[in-house]
């Protein structure tokens, strides 16, 4: 893909960062033509991992199906760990979709319409990538 500058390996994951920005569902459709889709963050040290990346970026996180439900793009509701920013997600104006914002602290997730333009981080399991 044009909009993937850079890919790492961690832990049985491969992940991606693109260098524009898009909406969620742009970015979202972009990892998927190349078989990954949006990065699920299930651990402190994933979470220290992708925000060390210093940009704003789009997680693959959204309760655009119930408002105050936030699931993952493989379908499972957000439980722990969760790394929110303080007083964040306030779906101020309607804002359905989870951003990393606040890069330089552990809880850095923000909630933000779904149409602005972030980077985004794909994330395929190496379980998963066979080809
Ligand atoms: O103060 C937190 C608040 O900051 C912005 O709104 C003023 C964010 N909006 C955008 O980035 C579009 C809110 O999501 C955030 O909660
Ligand atoms: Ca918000």
């Amino acid at each position: 893909l044009d909009d993937i500058t850079t890919d790492l390996q961690r832990n049985g994951s491969f992940y991606y960062i693109s260098s524009s920005e898009k909406s969620w569902e742009e970015g979202r459709n972009d990892c998927r033509q190349k078989g990954t889709d949006l990065v699920i963050i299930n651990s402190r040290e994933e979470q220290d991992f992708i925000r060390g990346w210093k940009k704003r970026t789009w997680i693959g996180l959204t309760d655009e199906q119930t408002e105050g439900t936030w699931r993952w793009v493989d379908g499972t509701v957000l439980t722990t760990p969760r790394f929110w920013a303080e007083s964040e997600p306030n779906n101020e104006g309607d804002e359905d979709c989870a951003e990393i914002k606040h890069y330089d602290s552990q809880n850095s997730w923000n909630d933000v319409p779904c149409n602005v333009g972030k980077y985004w981080i794909c994330e395929i399991s190496l379980k998963n990538y066979s080809k």
